[in-house]
């Protein structure tokens, strides 16, 4: 099955599902190219986002065959350097509250590189990753980070206990939109998590998709877009509450959950979640016309900034990319920004250096070419790394270089 068409809402499974946003066909956004594959025709998938009118849940429909997407996998969280302070805060978190041995025993989905385990490592538990990215696992087992490379369900959820025994923590850092099936997914995590265990997830947080027009997050890998109201639904089926919830910078605006499995007294802590809620529903996360605003804004920040980069070429800017990032494809694959716009991207990740952007087909080079080739702009399709970016080149802006930032809305400093 190279894709497939839901009809029911992946946690409620009722039909209302209401498409408030299509961004039409596009390739999967880490699609990267190889030069000898750019005449090769590039299978695009439709990419439109539902809301599902019965439990609020905001969702693809097109389901990609996750072997497609994640076998052979560019995308590693080690390039960020906030990435990996968020890493060691919640490795720090964790620690604080668990009374770790060296039994004890952490598991992560969607390990990656290994590296978040890495910092668990450093407690001396032991780690294991789960990852079905065959390149990456490889990574991680050369970093002495054990690692199965496989999908994770039901199924190899059962192999896994068998294996490696119960786990004291179960991670799961953006990668629960990715997976199709949320039921087995606490299927998994009942079968693998100790009685008092804990189950720590994070992922971007849909109160800030919304407020911030981060429309290019929406690509064919994430499968949901978390709010609280159904995520709670889901997870009081499968008997975990929610224990602590913290609202991160990360990646444009997350939530880090932690759940437990649920204990007959309820806990205090249900009156943040109730407050969270509360603060969805007054952010119209539960009206379906937040949904058709939302897709208003994309259309006007796509007229605003193509007219403003149509301008720049006109006076014969010239015009890079900085991070060659999934959203950034999603951006360029939408708003049409090819090379006739962009003469390259620049990116840290080794994996991509050297390849060309699904769709669009932009050359992907290392960043220091910033520098040697000074152009008038940079668009940083990385927004969310923004700051990072920026302060990492200095001396470009120092030259009298500027960059544009897309989302939330058109800056250029
Ligand atoms: O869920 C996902 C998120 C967490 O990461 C995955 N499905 C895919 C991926 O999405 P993304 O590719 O949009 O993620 P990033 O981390 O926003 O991509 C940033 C890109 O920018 C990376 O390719 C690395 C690059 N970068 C860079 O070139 N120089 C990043 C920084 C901080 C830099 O200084």
């Amino acid at each position: 099955m190279e894709v497939e068409a839901v009809r029911k809402c992946r946690i409620c499974k009722s039909k209302r599902l209401y498409k408030f946003l299509d961004l039409n066909k596009m390739p999967i956004p880490n699609g990267f190219l190889p030069k000898e594959s750019l005449k090769v025709p590039e299978k695009k998938y439709e990419l439109a986002c539902f809301y599902c009118e019965n439990c609020g849940l905001v969702q693809l429909t097109t389901v990609v065959n996750p072997e497609i997407m994640f076998k052979n996998y560019v995308y590693i969280p080690s390039t960020a350097k906030v990435m990996m302070n968020n890493f060691s805060n919640l490795v720090y978190t964790v620690h604080q509250e668990m009374r770790f041995n060296k039994d004890s025993l952490v598991i992560d989905i969607g390990s990656n590189d290994g590296s978040l385990l890495t910092f668990f490592k450093s407690f001396e538990t032991r780690v294991l990753g789960i990852d079905p990215a065959l390149n990456l696992a490889t990574v991680a087992r050369m970093n002495g980070i054990p690692t199965e490379a496989v999908l994770f369900n039901r199924k190899t959820a059962s192999s896994i206990l068998k294996k490696h025994g119960k786990a004291d923590v179960i991670t799961a850092t953006n990668v629960i939109a990715h997976i199709d099936d949320l039921h087995q997914v606490f299927q998994g995590v009942s079968t693998l998590l100790k009685k008092n265990g804990m189950f720590i997830t994070e992922f971007p947080y849909l109160l800030d998709l919304v407020a911030k027009n981060q429309f290019d997050t929406i690509y064919h890998e994430h499968l949901s877009y978390f709010s609280l109201k159904p995520w709670k639904f889901l997870l009081e089926k499968f008997g975990f509450e929610i224990v602590k919830a913290q609202r991160l910078l990360i990646h444009g605006g997350s939530i880090r959950l932690t759940h437990k499995r649920k204990k007959k007294r309820s806990t205090s802590f249900k009156k943040t979640i109730d407050y969270l809620i509360n603060l969805e529903k007054r952010n119209g996360l539960y009206d379906k016309t937040t949904y058709d605003i939302f897709a208003k804004n994309v259309d006007s920040l796509k007229k605003e900034l193509t007219t403003m980069l149509k301008e720049l070429k006109k006076k014969k800017m010239k015009i890079v990319g900085y991070g060659a990032a999934a959203k950034g494809n999603v951006l360029t694959n939408f708003f049409n920004i090819g090379t006739s716009v962009l003469d390259y991207i620049v990116d840290s990740t080794p994996f991509k250096q050297g390849l060309y952007t699904p769709g669009k087909k932009i050359p992907v080079y290392p960043e220091n070419r910033i520098l040697k080739d000074m152009p008038d702009y940079v668009l940083i399709l990385a927004w969310n790394f923004a700051d990072e970016i920026i302060e990492k080149q200095q001396k470009y802006r120092k030259k009298g270089g500027k960059f544009i930032i897309p989302i939330p809305e058109i800056k250029i400093v």
